[in-house]
């Protein structure tokens, strides 16, 4: 099977932000068009690849991608169309050529994703068959993803006082997809009531979880469990677990330390004693970003520390590179990655991260961007990988929703499909 690409294009449309991001489409000369929607992410990692913004203080405060829909339009369907691809690798390859940038600063790798992405659902279309299935690299992998919420936002995604970025609920013990949905939305239900009698704002953050005016990470964490216990749920890894992801790059001060709350800052050690009691306290069983991107030499403490019986999670720290990632296996830091196709700039590097985490015994945790569209890409994403994990905002607002109601209909399209992760006795 080869895939002859006749067209691809891209528009500027706008992300859950309102800001412009790029939706592309793909047209294979055999019939499939497929269209993709790029995310775009706030609290972002250094060694991200490069998202390309026009600059011009006239459009949207420099924010357009003009550019980048340019590049689509001229060097990139230049390059792809009239041509016969043998598979989404050798596609994504080409256009990591053309580029020719580390990063891919030059074409931008909203530019980059947009293609990989539309490429692969076209391609996917092509030989009959459900995303999910098609990006599986083995089909016995798939499995349906222990959805974590993120129902209240702090950090870049909320102007509240809360320095750490997201407080997720995760239905560990849920049995199948559409009921961990349930308890996830009742829960952000009977928050949304323990938040306005205790007289807070249930103002939403960018990714739909509530930004009260709370300023200590603990109070949020009591409130959370207080609404897992009112909503008739277990708090624990048999119930609904919390997971954290504090986004600590974003906390960190020039001295090394870290901003934990309004006149509170911690060393790198005290943030992991820190840990250490919270995950003692509370029913915590992930922590993302625990410490900052450039503190290898902390993370890996904090994983000799908790890392039997915490999952940590690097974002930042590892940005879905397959390289940075082999770097943290061998430094033995952290013991699961973040997967941000954007992150990356292509599926089948993305796809080669997922790879990589799995023949180490990482863990996978799937994840949108704070900016997104309506594109559900990222829940096929995480059927296909088998991570049996993935993060995707709140029970609510449309561009989060879209992705847990994909997972709802891939559930009905395949009863039977396991739910939760792999080795957790589901
Ligand atoms: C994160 C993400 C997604 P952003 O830090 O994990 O929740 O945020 O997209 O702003 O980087
Ligand atoms: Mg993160």
């Amino acid at each position: 099977m080869v895939y002859e690409v006749a067209k691809v294009h891209a528009i500027e449309i706008l992300d859950s932000r309102g800001r412009p991001t790029l939706e592309v489409s793909l047209e294979l000369a055999s019939g499939p068009v497929a269209v993709a929607g790029v995310p775009s992410g706030a609290s972002t990692g250094t060694r991200e690849a490069v998202e390309l913004r026009d600059g011009d203080p006239k459009r949207y405060k420099g924010a357009g991608v003009t550019k980048a829909v340019g590049n689509v339009n001229g060097e990139i369907n230049g390059l792809l169309a009239g041509r016969a691809w043998k598979s989404l690798e050798e596609l994504d390859r080409a256009v990591i050529e053309l580029d020719g940038t580390e990063t891919k600063s030059r074409l931008g790798a909203n530019a980059t994703v947009g293609v990989s992405m539309a490429a692969a659902r076209a391609m996917a279309l092509a030989d009959d068959k459900p995303l999910y299935r098609w990006l599986a690299p083995d089909e016995s992998l798939l499995r349906l993803p222990v959805p974590h919420f993120n129902v209240v936002n702090g950090g870049a995604h909320a102007q509240n006082p809360l320095e750490l970025q997201e407080f997720m609920v995760a239905p560990l013990g849920a049995p199948t997809f559409a009921e961990a949905l349930r308890a996830g939305a009742e829960v952000y239900q009977v928050l949304r009531a323990l938040l306005h009698a205790a007289g807070h704002s249930t103002g939403l953050g960018d990714e739909g979880g509530f930004a009260p005016n709370l300023s200590t990470p603990e109070e949020v964490l009591d409130l959370l469990v207080e609404a897992i216990t009112k909503a008739g749920y277990k708090p624990g890894p048999d119930g609904i677990a919390i997971a954290l992801d504090p986004a600590s790059s974003e906390m960190r001060e020039s001295d090394g330390s870290y901003r934990y709350s309004p006149g509170v800052r911690f060393t790198t050690d005290q943030m992991i004693d820190r840990y250490q009691a919270l995950t003692t306290k509370y029913p915590i069983w992930l922590i993302e970003d625990g410490l900052g991107e450039d503190d290898w030499d902390g993370w890996e403490k904090l994983t000799a520390r908790l890392g039997q019986s915490v999952q940590l999670v690097g974002d930042d720290l590892f940005v879905t590179n397959p390289a940075i990632i082999r770097e943290g296996i061998e430094r033995h830091v952290a013991n699961s990655a973040l997967i941000k196709l954007n992150q990356i700039g292509t599926v089948s590097e993305t796809l080669e991260a997922i790879a990589v985490c799995r023949a180490a015994g990482y863990a996978q945790f799937i994840s949108h961007r704070s900016g997104e569209t309506t594109d559900s890409f990222i829940a096929d994403l995480a059927v296909a990988s088998g991570a049996g994990q993935l993060k995707t905002g709140a029970p609510a607002r449309g561009e989060r929703v879209a992705k847990y109601n994909r997972l709802v209909v891939i559930e009905a399209e395949m009863p039977g499909l396991p739910y939760g992760l792999p080795g957790r006795g589901h």
